[in-house]
């Protein structure tokens, strides 16, 4: 089933708002004392406006979807089992610890999928209020300003990459000496701290890959229908579909050095 132009546009619209009204509650309330809570672990964060934004878009989509399902971090969606319908694939804040710490440098993402398609990306840059947003098949862009397509014939020499620290130092998932080969063939790295936003980076083309080795699918939807738009690519760090219903490895870079790296350097364990 291909989603209808104009449905598409209606249910965009009326994303937008929903982000962008999420978004200033939580910039009203950002010198609020916050609730704090672990999860996983110890660096592992929660406070109650990640809670309270979810519950926010739950809220409204089952109001106004009832037949769409959503796909979230904190709770609130629905347990699925299939990527079959339309589903709202969503990250209240995308970025806790940099919410937490920083308050700023976090994210709302929102991907929306059909049948398993991004068929619409929203990353909002909360405090900075820049909304990224794409729809399938239409451009991706950055407030108003359409974002350009990738950098034709880019060489890793000139590459700055999203790499976090975890990665590049010993661990069960990634060839770490590889990691280091490539750190010192690149140009620069970086690490934001926020997925989405990282995502919504390599699609701005200020970066030019991003490579990670564990991220949920809320982290990634709205990032990826980003990316796609401007002719970059995402998959597993083995160069596979990713499954959105799982957690993914994750490549998402500028097609001209996708090869390189696959081949030449991320070197996966077992
Ligand atoms: P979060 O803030 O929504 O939890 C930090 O490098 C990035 O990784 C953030 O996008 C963060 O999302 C995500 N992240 C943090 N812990 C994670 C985990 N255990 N599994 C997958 N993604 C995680
Ligand atoms: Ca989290
Ligand atoms: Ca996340
Ligand atoms: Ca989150």
């Amino acid at each position: 089933l291909v989603m209808e132009q104009q449905v598409k546009k209606d249910l965009f619209d009326t994303a937008r708002k929903w982000v962008l009204e999420a978004g200033k509650t939580i910039r009203d309330a950002i010198d609020q004392p916050l609730t704090i809570d672990t999860k996983s672990n110890a660096n592992d964060l929660v406070t109650h406006m990640d809670r309270e934004t979810e519950q926010f878009f739950a809220e409204k989509i089952r109001a106004e979807y009832p037949e769409h399902f959503i796909l979230s971090e904190e709770g609130y969606g629905d347990e699925l089992k299939s990527d079959k319908g339309i589903v709202w694939i969503i990250d209240p804040i995308d970025g806790t610890m940099n919410f937490v710490h920083q308050k700023r440098n976090f994210a709302i993402s929102i991907g929306i999928f059909q049948d398993g398609i991004g068929e619409i990306g929203l990353v909002y840059d909360v405090m900075n209020d820049i909304l990224y947003a794409a729809r399938r098949g239409e451009g991706a862009f950055k407030n108003e300003k359409k974002l350009l397509p990738l950098k034709k014939e880019l060489r890793l020499e000139e590459a700055i990459l999203v790499l976090n620290n975890y990665w590049t130092t010993p661990n069960n998932k990634v060839e770490d000496s590889k990691m280091q080969e490539l750190i010192r063939k690149i140009r620069g790295t970086r690490s934001y701290g926020s997925a989405a936003l990282e995502l919504a980076y390599v699609a701005e083309g200020i970066v030019d890959g991003y490579i990670t080795m564990k991220l949920a699918p809320w982290d990634i939807a709205g990032g990826m229908v980003l990316v796609n738009e401007v002719g970059g690519i995402t998959t597993k760090a083995d160069g596979e579909p990713i499954n959105m219903l799982e957690n993914n490895t994750i490549l998402s870079c500028n097609k001209e050095i996708q090869e390189t790296l696959l081949t030449d350097y991320i070197e996966l364990k077992q």
